[in-house]
């Protein structure tokens, strides 16, 4: 009889293109085998009315990130990924934030020595430039790229972190040559600015300006500016985190021009909308994040690009502070005003149950776009496919067995993450990660923690094929 390290028994599983029932035997970390009737003389998980999907991958967290002027971001590696793992995610993707003046390898060199033995989940880095010098463009990004790290994101708002148009296209024509993808934060920072001053002259501080100081107009045209950028560059990008449907328009205007262009939303912008920010005192706080959501009809147009494909991927973009502590979102001078307040959400962990229970249980996408939207499209986009985000022969044995008649209301005390706090609590969600194995190691069995921080580990990351002219 074969033996597998581990057996996956009775569960229908589910790809990007097709759900079938098979039984899954994994050996080595890694799936050998999909097939009717499998025998094994090993261990079995009976997956007996569950889907098996494959483990989430959330490219768009943060984790550790440094914030600056005494705020602290609530997750480390081991939080962060921790609460990663009970949501059903086998991989996330933070960020490395370079430090103005300084190579990215030196913020490299310490990103990973905070992951080391810290993860549950494995990680793959994405870097943020925010010092484009020559050395960095000219030399850095390369290496960098051959390396491993294959995804750059670059900001058109933030003080100190923005970069302007030359700036972009320098980065966009590196990406051009080395493979690399490129993520673009579109909002326009000089508007923000404006309306900031604005608001604040007329003493209007709280948590509910956040949103209107970003309106749509402020990602709209930096949505169109990147695409235009990109278009001009010639390369391939990114448009993470949109909030609304006049910049879904951008993305499929620039598709017909013939710009390969990935869309990402995230929950934020399907269950949240700026009411969320009124809260009572400085509640609002809690809502606060870049760009903000919007309301009940921008919800409804993000429905519909997830249904429709303007999205290819569903990210969490997990930026957590805690709401009750001066290193977070009442900080003493966010307590002053707006401008203050860190941005940024949890979400990790909800992601998932979230687009499972709001998305298949009601019926506006099938599990294959489920797949495609939670974990394949992430894989192809950021060069970890086909060993991760599929569940095919070869790949890493990396999945997740979900119960879809499990119903639970979202509660921060039952979640994982070192926020005090979820955006989502009180929502009802039918549908949830019960059993999660990571490279064959079941790391949540019915909803117990067995996996060990350490078990998850740093996978470098592919850059897309480089063009020849
Ligand atoms: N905005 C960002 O740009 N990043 C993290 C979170 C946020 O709100
Ligand atoms: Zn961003
Ligand atoms: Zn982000």
């Amino acid at each position: 009889m074969t033996t597998f390290d581990l057996m996956i028994r009775g569960g229908t599983i589910a790809t990007a293109s097709d759900v079938f029932q098979a039984d899954i035997g994994i050996r080595d970390g890694r799936i050998v085998q999909i097939g009717e009737r499998l025998a094994s003389d090993g261990p079995v998980i009976d997956a007996t009315g569950k889907y098996v999907l494959p483990g989430g991958i959330d490219s768009h967290v943060h984790i550790s990130q440094p914030s600056g002027d005494g705020i602290v971001m609530a997750d480390d590696f081991e939080s962060g990924t921790r609460s990663a793992i009970f949501g059903g995610n086998t991989t996330v993707m933070p960020f490395c934030l370079q430090e103005k003046g300084r190579p990215m390898r030196e913020a490299l060199n310490a990103y990973h020595a905070l992951a080391e033995g810290s993860c549950y989940t494995d990680v793959s880095f994405h870097l943020i430039v925010s010092d484009p010098t020559d050395t960095l463009l000219g030399q850095e990004l390369s290496a960098l790229a051959a390396d491993g790290y294959a995804s750059l994101k670059v900001f058109m708002t933030y003080e100190g972190l923005r970069l302007n148009d030359a700036e972009i296209l320098k980065t966009l024509d590196v990406a051009r040559s080395t493979g690399a993808t490129v993520m673009v934060h579109c909002e326009n920072e000089d508007a923000i600015r404006f309306l900031i001053a604005r608001h604040e002259a007329a003493g209007d501080v709280a948590p509910r300006a956040h949103a209107a100081t970003r309106p749509v107009a402020v990602e709209r045209e930096a949505t169109h500016r990147a695409l235009t950028l990109a278009e001009i560059a010639d390369v391939p990008i990114v448009i993470v985190h949109v909030s609304n449907g006049e910049a879904m328009e951008e993305i499929s205007r620039a598709r017909a021009r013939g710009l390969k262009v990935v869309g990402e939303t995230c929950p934020q912008y399907l269950m949240l909308t700026a009411d969320d920010l009124d809260g009572m005192d400085w509640e609002g706080a809690k809502f606060v994040c870049s760009p903000p959501p919007r309301d009940k009809a921008a919800q409804a147009d993000c429905w519909r690009g997830i249904e429709t494909g303007v999205f290819d991927l569903f990210s969490s973009d997990h930026c957590p502070f805690r709401y009750e502590d001066e290193r977070g979102k009442l900080n003493a001078k966010g307590r002053q005003s707006f401008r203050h307040i860190p941005n940024g959400i949890p979400g990790v962990e909800t992601r998932l149950p979230i687009l499972f229970s709001e998305g298949v249980m009601k019926g506006r996408i099938d599990l294959p776009r489920f797949v495609a939207l939670s974990a394949t499209n992430h894989a192809k986009t950021y060069g970890l496919y086909p060993q991760k985000g599929t569940i095919g022969i070869g790949a890493d044995a990396d999945l997740a067995i979900w119960d879809p008649s499990l119903t639970r209301r979202i509660r921060h005390a039952d979640l994982h993450d070192g926020a005090d706090y979820s955006p989502y609590e009180g929502i009802e969600v039918t549908g949830w990660p019960t059993t999660v194995i990571l490279g064959g190691h079941v790391m949540i069995r019915d909803g117990e923690l067995l996996g060990r921080k350490g078990q998850g580990r740093y996978r470098p990351a592919r850059t897309r094929p480089v063009p020849s002219t």
